[in-house]
């Protein structure tokens, strides 16, 4: 029987692209182009992924990540666990959160600059109201679990001139560096050979230096060649080697394309005192390097990744997900027929501090970052059927089984508890995830992990009434003209996915990158930024009915409180709390130190999630407890940091940046509108909950005085600032000031026609371009419009420039926020609710004729179906969650009426209840 590892070690990809012929040592073929998976929601590819960003997959379960390679001679799962950040109080005991000193001084100056317009002055002064950045940190990767399967010798029969009786020869073949093989005898030369169990073409191999004794270690050989065991070939000469250090391993290349079914070592005895190896490995190069049927594929209705395809006779399978319930990630291969499954496995990580161990088949990963002595630990559990684990030092061997599963988990010491972050050591929990999980059987796992993971998913139905088509998806993705409807569908379910991946309860909050990143340095330190980005994560959270995955977020936003009030203070003499652009793990809310990130509305734009959260649920409770003291001290903030405009005697922000675009600035629109924003759900709450009716006037005597950031300028635009300097040829992607229309709700073609123009006009002059997050805010934008076909236009835009194959959103580079965008704008084109008025279809594109969706939610804890044919509504069915009052629109039709809660309401074309 062969065995699949019996392959080269050196292995080129053979693909259409360029082939240097000189260079490749050997070829993997992928043959017999495998066919779509029987999901219709999946991601698949007919080749393994060699680059992370663009092509490998991600899943994870809000605490734990992965991103899937696929490969055939090595499989790589790039692994990430939340909280492994560098920064915060752990690095510097003088960790402020980006907070200075009292600032106020320079406050009262700056605001008196900029009211004389001296805006040069003012930025002049503006670093000395900027904050820290020391001990902000980075989020990092944690490592790779790599399983190899070739380049690992199958070595029948050993036979070897000399051998002391307890260190036997087969010792050198047994995959571990802690024992040898040790010839005993002073007479030499000495050699070893073995027999394979079938031919191969050896072209390297590896020799591991033993314990002692570094003049036993052999310095001049041969290597040889053999079909008989008689007549030898020389293979590779080496003379005056050495290993300079003990448990070494060295690897040796040479040129050979023939197989041979023997391999032999002839060694001087340099010193003659005998030789010892510890280990020997051959690389070995496959005769038959044609993979059959390969194909990778990521299902969204299971949150299940496979690998299939066939090589040398026998099946390969491998399927993986993340659980939330058992907090770990699995993994499970197999072979058919049996007993063929054979691979090494080890961690690869760029952390140096850590260590590897290994112990009844777990692989231990442990160690602390150097920055701020963060702990974490990782452990993988070896479960085998058939065949034999073998334990090294840093790795295992698994040789001939039938199946294995891998039980990950990972954690850190890490808690999110102002001011110190730091809880338990992670070893404890980490190795009782790992005990629990491993008790259960895959199958039970798997059941485990669908109940969860589909009892969230499966909430949400689009049926676009198209077919796949049979390409691959990134095939699919290349051939998209903005005419697919089942790729959009895909895309739509895909963002999904992620948050459902990368935002669970009891977990921080989704990244700029969701919670998978490669490096130790990504881009933005793939952080928390609050000035578009992790807000647009989880647009698609309450609307999508993923309530729960929006907790995190909340969660979040409540723990930067503590830091929070003294940002407030500090910089602007103000009570309440805010933060600034830019978060970390470690409640860092001060200001940024760039200018173009100066965000004091940060706090309040992130108090709209908190809000909205409860006009989804209605739940009161949550409203009382938990979102209303956020919202009253952020509220709290804004009433005392507001200042009067002279010119006008408006209430406004100074100093004022609209975010990333002009300068400073006296009420900038975006920080008026999110003020308006905080004081009408602060008021609407207190309404709510029949609370502090004093500071309820309060509130509604700030927002009478409040310029609302509504202005309409020389060329017809909403402006972006106070004073009219918008440039029509302004292409910026941040397109701040139409906050208003989305995600605010001041401006809607319902209410206020002039300023829906105003804002068409800016978002003309915008352009259809930008960076992927920008697109999908476009697409929400134009659906709020009420413009389909051009909100489908940005949708088209972003898949075919901002989609990777993985369709991960690109900026560039892989920026998450575009998936969550998108998935919200394909929402808004079919259901709206932020006018008090469920608004069915209110932005149907042309390339949607006809279809359905069911599961969405709306403001009023309502879930809502809707069906569509000819590109008109065909009726609705809308599920009451509290008894609302319901306002529905379709059109000019509109109809009110009271319902239960519980209560099923069926409406017609015509919106008459059925
Ligand atoms: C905002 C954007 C940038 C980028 C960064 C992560 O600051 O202006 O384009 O998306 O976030």
């Amino acid at each position: 029987m062969k065995k699949q590892s019996i392959f080269g070690a050196i292995i080129f990809l053979a693909f259409s692209h360029a082939v240097d012929a000189k260079l490749a040592k050997a070829e993997i073929t992928f043959t017999q182009p495998s066919d779509a998976p029987a999901s219709e929601l999946a991601l698949w590819y007919r080749t393994p992924a060699t680059q992370w960003e663009p092509q490998a997959l991600p899943m994870g379960n809000g605490h734990i990540g992965g991103m899937v390679f696929g490969g055939v001679d090595q499989e790589q799962i790039n692994l990430n666990e939340k909280s492994l950040w560098s920064g915060g109080p752990g690095a510097s005991r003088d960790y402020t959160g980006g907070n200075r000193p009292d600032r106020t001084e320079y406050l009262t100056q700056i605001r008196a600059l900029l009211a004389e317009q001296k805006y040069e002055e003012a930025a002049r002064l503006m670093p000395q109201l900027m904050g820290t950045r020391d001990g902000f940190g980075a989020y990092l990767t944690f490592g790779d679990l790599y399983l190899d399967f070739m380049g690992r010798s199958h070595v029948v029969k050993i036979q070897a001139s000399n051998q002391q009786d307890n260190e036997p020869k087969e010792l050198a073949f047994d995959g571990r560096s802690n024992s040898k093989w040790f010839t005993g005898s002073t007479e030499g030369p000495h050699w070893i050979q073995a027999k394979m169990d079938s031919p191969a073409v050896v072209n390297g191999y590896s020799l591991t230096s033993a314990n002692d004794m570094a003049d036993r270690d052999p310095k001049n050989w041969t290597l040889k060649g053999s079909n008989d065991g008689r007549t030898w070939n020389t293979l590779d000469s080496r003379s005056d080697e050495d290993f300079p250090t003990r448990h070494m391993s060295r690897s040796f290349r040479f040129d050979n394309n023939r197989p041979y079914q023997h391999y032999r070592l002839d060694m001087e005895n340099h010193a003659g005192i005998g030789l010892q190896l510890s280990e020997i490995k051959f690389e070995t190069l496959g005769q038959n390097s044609e993979v059959q049927g390969y194909r990778r594929e990521l299902d969204l209705a299971e949150g299940v990744t496979r690998v299939s395809y066939a090589l040398d006779g026998v099946s390969y399978t491998r399927e993986y997900f993340v659980s939330y319930p058992d907090n770990v990630l699995v993994m499970k291969l197999a072979a058919h027929p049996a007993g063929n499954l054979s691979f090494d496995l080890r961690l690869g990580s760029a952390h140096p501090n850590a260590e590897t161990t290994i112990a009844d088949g777990r692989l231990t990963f442990r160690g602390a970052l150097t920055n701020n002595e963060m702990a974490f630990e990782s452990q993988t559990q070896v479960v085998a059927e058939g065949g034999t684990i073998t334990e090294d030092a840093k790795s295992l061997s698994i040789d001939q089984a039938d199946s294995v599963v891998l039980i990950t988990a990972i954690g850190t010491d890490y808690v999110n508890e102002y001011p110190h972050y730091k809880g338990a050591h992670p070893h404890q929990a980490v190795r009782q995830r790992v005990d629990a999980a491993s008790a259960l059987s895959y199958d039970q796992l798997k059941a485990r992990h669908l109940a969860d993971y589909q009892r969230l998913f499966n909430r949400v139905t689009l049926d676009l009434n198209a077919t796949p088509s049979a390409l691959p998806t990134d095939e699919a993705l290349q051939a998209y003209d903005g005419n697919d409807p089942a790729l959009e569908t895909l895309y739509f379910q895909f963002g999904r996915y992620l948050l459902i991946s990368s935002s669970r309860p009891g977990t921080l909050p989704a990244n700029l990158q969701g919670i998978w990143n490669n490096v130790m340095n990504p881009p933005w330190s793939a952080d928390y930024h609050t000035n578009i980005n992790v807000q647009m994560n989880y647009w698609p959270a309450e609307v999508t009915n993923l309530s729960e995955c929006h907790l995190p977020l909340i969660e979040y936003v409540d723990s930067l409180r503590p830091r929070g009030r003294i940002s407030a203070k500090n910089f602007y003499g103000a009570g309440g709390w805010t933060t600034h652009h830019e978060n970390n793990i470690f409640g860092h809310t001060g200001p940024s130190t760039s200018g173009a990130f100066y965000a004091p509305e940060a706090g309040a734009w992130l108090c709209q999630h908190v809000y909205e959260h409860y006009l989804y649920t209605q739940d009161r409770n949550y409203l009382r407890k938990v979102a209303y003291p956020i919202m009253k001290e952020a509220a709290e903030f804004w009433l005392d940091y507001l200042v009067v405009d002279g010119e006008d005697g408006k209430l406004v922000s100074s100093p004022s940046y609209s975010p990333e675009n002009g300068g400073f600035s006296v009420g900038a629109s975006i920080h008026q509108q999110i003020a308006w924003d905080l004081l009408t759900n602060t008021i609407e709450a207190c309404d709510t909950l029949h609370v502090d009716a004093d500071f309820r006037k309060t509130l509604i005597a700030t927002k009478n005085k409040l310029d609302p950031g509504l202005r309409i300028g020389k060329w017809g635009q909403l402006q972006e600032w106070k004073p009219d300097q918008d440039s029509p040829n302004d292409k910026h992607r941040h397109v701040s000031h139409l906050f208003a229309l989305h995600p605010g709700r001041q401006i809607s073609p319902l209410t206020t026609p002039v300023l829906t123009e105003a804002a068409k006009v800016s978002l003309t002059a915008r352009g259809d371009g930008g960076t992927g997050w920008s697109k999908a805010w476009k697409v929400n934008f134009w659906a709020r419009l009420h413009d389909g076909n051009h909100s489908h236009l940005m949708l088209k835009e972003q898949l075919i420039h901002s989609t990777l194959p993985n369709l991960l959103d690109t900026h560039p580079p892989f920026q998450i926020d575009g998936n969550f965008g998108a998935t919200s704008g394909m929402t808004e084109m079919l259901l709206q609710s932020h006018m008090n008025v469920l608004h069915l279809l209110p932005a149907l594109p042309d390339a949607w004729p006809s279809g359905g969706i069911d599961g969405l939610c709306a403001r009023g804890a309502f879930q809502v179906d809707i069906t569509w044919n000819d590109g008109k509504l065909t009726g609705a069915t809308i599920l009451s969650k509290a008894g609302q009052m319901c306002h529905v629109r379709y059109g000019e039709l509109t109809r009110s009426f009271a319902t239960e809660t519980g209560g099923i309401y069926e409406l017609d074309a015509q919106l008459n209840l059925r």
